[in-house]
């Protein structure tokens, strides 16, 4: 039995808003260090940026936490935790944590990224929580093979998506229940898993423990947690969360005018490519002279290819080292040197994935404040 409620939170200090109205609290929820307070029912809780100069992975303590509905299970036995299996499928499961640990284990490196990373940084700001950076997190997952499941249930030949539900409901009627759908060949993908460990670890309540699906490239809206329902259906899911919610313009680079109506919409799916310095930050006062500038880079499954980064605001561009290789979905670290002047200095970082995406210096703008990818840049002072 683990439970999420058991500990008294208390708020420790106060992180100052990179943006107007951006002031957060550090408090620790059970099972975690103290982390940015967004909300604290349903819990929205940010990784503070810094974590992410520490490894490769983000350690579980640190990693954030986002629900839309405020009930949520306080405790959870994980024995008795049960998978229903249905819908369009030839035989109906029910499995337990138990009978998943009996089916070939699958170990995948992905990112975890909320499609409303960096929504803050939007201008003019959507409504939605207002993330900085760190509504994301890279871990090492442990599971089954979703198609492992669906092969043992049986889909029926008109199944067209694969629905998932978890155990959180909402607090009155007029509030939807939390459910995402994935297309067939989506859902039986070699790297779609239903994990039961994050780090070599069960996963902390407040990330979906015992189990939750993990869609590697895929924005983190279809990680579905303390998953308890996988339904095999005959149609487009047309419930909110699919056919209104987390939806993106079908326009190039998903990105329209504020005052843009009646373009064409569709499902949220693979991440934009992103990188960042990790070891320093805007605001910073660094000493002049050479410098090693650390960061990390990834994009929604291709891998990255390459990383460069600028010491003078975009006018010219080095090339970074990229380190050790975790796969495909996981964040690449990369590291690179420069020489800074006293002064006023703007840093930035850019990197090119494999399927030949990259960042650009004009950020995109849609209502729901998602896949933000711009270059960025951090003002900082060298003395
Ligand atoms: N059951 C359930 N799963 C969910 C959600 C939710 O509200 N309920 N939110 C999704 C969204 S939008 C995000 S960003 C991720 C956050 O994962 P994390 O809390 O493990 O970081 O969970 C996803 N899975
Ligand atoms: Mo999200």
């Amino acid at each position: 039995m683990l439970s999420a409620f058991a500990a008294p939170a208390s708020a420790q200090t106060v992180v100052p808003g990179v943006f107007a109205n951006g002031d957060r609290p550090l408090v620790a929820f059970p099972q975690k260090r103290p982390l940015m307070v967004l909300t604290p029912r349903p819990p929205q809780l940010e990784t503070p940026f810094a974590v992410f100069d520490d490894g490769v992975f983000t350690p579980n303590d640190a990693f954030f936490v986002r629900w839309h509905l405020a009930n949520i299970p306080t405790s959870i036995d994980g024995a008795a935790h049960r998978i229903a299996v249905g819908g369009a499928v030839a035989k109906t499961l029910s499995l337990s944590v138990a009978d998943l640990r009996r089916m070939p284990a699958v170990q995948i490196a992905a990112v975890n990224q909320c499609s409303g990373n960096s929504r803050g940084f939007f201008d003019p700001r959507p409504a939605g929580g207002q993330w900085q950076n760190g509504a994301m997190g890279n871990a090492l997952w442990t599971g089954v093979r979703l198609r492992e499941i669906l092969d043992r249930a049986g889909l029926k030949p008109g199944a067209k998506q694969v629905q998932f539900n978890g155990l959180d409901e909402p607090t009155i009627a007029a509030t939807r229940d939390f459910k995402k759908s994935l297309d067939v060949d989506v859902a039986r993908g070699d790297d779609v898993i239903v994990a039961y460990e994050m780090n070599g670890a069960p996963l902390p309540v407040l990330n979906g423990f015992p189990v939750r699906l993990v869609v590697p490239g895929w924005y983190s809206t279809y990680w579905v947690k303390m998953l308890s329902e996988i339904t095999a259906i005959d149609h487009v899911d047309d419930q909110f969360w699919m056919k209104t919610a987390y939806r993106i313009p079908d326009t190039p680079r998903h990105s329209v005018a504020p005052s843009d109506k009646d373009y064409p919409t569709i499902p949220i799916n693979r991440m934009a490519v992103r990188s960042f310095v990790t070891n320093i930050a805007s605001g910073q006062t660094i000493k002049a002279g050479s410098v090693t500038v650390r960061g990390i880079a990834f994009d929604g499954g291709s891998g990255i290819k390459s990383v460069e980064f600028s010491p003078d605001g975009g006018t010219t561009w080095t090339p970074a080292r990229l380190e050790r290789d975790y796969g495909r979905y996981s964040f690449r670290r990369w590291t690179a040197d420069a020489t800074l002047r006293p002064g006023a200095a703007t840093l930035a970082c850019r990197a090119v994935a494999n399927d030949g995406a990259t960042q650009t210096t004009a950020p995109i703008w849609n209502p729901g404040g998602y896949m933000r990818n711009v270059i960025e840049q951090y003002k900082v002072t060298v003395a």
